[in-house]
């Protein structure tokens, strides 16, 4: 490959790039991940857009956050989606009607989705302060999130802990945000699919069926979607007939700990209940989830008790943890040939060296941004700057030369999905600093 250099000028033009990307989707409180396939406000969309916007305004990234910790329900559950009301109710499917958040107790004014994505939230606000300390005294930000916060992680800690061992469960693929990877294969086969009749997908409208989730994974998914809501979102493993406790999400959580101590520190409160909040997560993660002859975490399926034995990028992304025991053998197992560390970019969803790898489909082997950029906060926090810098270096390439795609071929580097994508754009924006 021959090296192509990166001038100043096409540093700036990407960073212009993705600035434009960020106001084009800005809706006057929040972000939309592209305009036409995801027209509403997503929420770990909302935490790493919030990590870009707060290089172009600050209190932007903070009303970002705020907005959707606005649509907090009761519990403390932060919805996976909070729906525009202008935009049409069969702009996305499901919409609105399918989720009926208005008949569910302690749901907030504005129409939501009743299941969750992954905690990144807390780590969000936390760069968003840093980014202008002042700014955010100012405006109270932390005063006012910090409190969401807390009630946030708790929902998770508490009704999420479903099998009461200590660490939450995802309950729709959906919520993993990882949402078609093959770790989720043998938990989804005893789900019944809906029949396609019963539904309209319009993800279809934009996007290619080949890099898209297939119809059958759909009917899974609307299956367990209705059941949820027919129960009025409660939680129990009675309710859930797909239950995992997944490495992303709890080392969001554990990580999200650190950050609510900082806060707390900031606050003038005794962050103390976090830092072992923190601790708790860390060590029931790493004897629960780790698997040492794999170099790699596995979710394990809530239910039967067994291990996901399948390599994903879920697997490596508690490096983002501080402290945690096994980050040097994480970090030998994304060099290894599953993940190619050293020369794909973005880092593969799922393992390279597999039968079933599939480069342009979703979350079954193309490279997503967001990830890459967690494995890259997580090498710079374990002290591996050298290969940081490297990643961050490819990943600026692949953007500058793809465009700013929701994912891409690890290999050949082509762009799939849609393009437009708000946390690429924002992502970028942070890792150009
Ligand atoms: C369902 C918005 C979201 C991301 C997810 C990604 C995709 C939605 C979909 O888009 O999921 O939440 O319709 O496929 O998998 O991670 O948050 O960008």
């Amino acid at each position: 490959l021959l090296e192509r250099p990166r001038t100043h000028d096409a540093v700036r033009d990407l960073d212009r790039a993705a600035r434009r990307v960020l106001l084009t989707n800005w809706r006057g409180h929040a972000t939309v991940p592209a305009a036409r396939l995801y027209p509403h406000q997503w929420s770990w969309d909302s935490a790493f857009i919030a990590i870009g916007l707060r290089h172009l305004s600050p209190v932007r990234a903070q009303r970002e956050l705020e907005s959707l910790l606005g649509a907090q329900w009761r519990d403390g559950r932060v919805p996976q989606i909070v729906f525009d009301p202008h935009v049409p109710d069969d702009a996305y499917f499901p919409g609105p009607s399918f989720w009926r958040s208005a008949r569910a107790p302690g749901a907030p004014g504005v129409p939501t989705s009743g299941i969750v994505q992954p905690p990144a939230h807390a780590l969000a606000a936390w760069a968003v302060h840093q980014a202008d300390p002042a700014a955010s005294r100012g405006r109270g930000f932390l005063a006012r999130v910090y409190p969401r916060l807390v009630a946030w992680h708790r929902y998770l800690t508490t009704r999420r802990n479903l099998t009461g061992n200590g660490l939450m469960s995802v309950v729709h693929p959906w919520e993993s945000g990882l949402d078609n990877s093959p770790a989720w294969d043998v938990p989804l086969a005893r789900i019944t699919p809906v029949p396609g009749t019963e539904f309209t997908r319009r993800d279809l409208n934009h996007a290619a069926a080949g890099e898209r989730p297939t119809d059958t994974d759909y009917g899974r998914y609307v299956r367990l979607a209705r059941d949820y809501r027919d129960a009025g979102y409660a939680d129990s493993l009675g309710v859930h007939a797909f239950a995992v406790e997944d490495p992303l999400c709890n080392a969001l959580l554990a990580a999200g700990e650190h950050a609510l101590a900082s806060m707390a520190a900031e606050l003038g409160l005794d962050g103390e209940r976090h830092r072992s909040a923190a601790d708790r997560l860390t060590e029931n993660l790493t004897t629960m989830l780790y698997d040492h002859a794999g170099g790699v975490f596995f979710p394990r399926d809530a239910h039967s008790g067994r291990m996901l034995r399948s390599y994903s990028i879920g697997g490596l992304m508690p490096l983002i943890v501080p402290g945690l025991p096994v980050a040097s053998e994480l970090v030998g197992t994304a060099l290894g040939d599953r993940f190619r560390l050293r020369d794909a970019c973005p880092l593969p969803s799922y393992d390279l060296s597999a039968d079933d790898h599939d480069p342009g489909r979703y979350w079954r082997g193309p490279g997503w941004v967001n990830t890459s950029w967690l494995f890259w906060h997580g090498l710079r926090l374990h002290g591996e700057q050298a290969l940081a810098d490297d990643l961050r270096d490819r990943l600026i390439d692949r953007v500058r030369d793809a465009g700013f795609r929701e994912y891409f071929d690890p290999l050949t580097g082509t762009g799939h999905g849609t393009d437009g994508f708000g946390w690429t754009a924002a992502l970028v924006l942070d890792l150009l600093r």
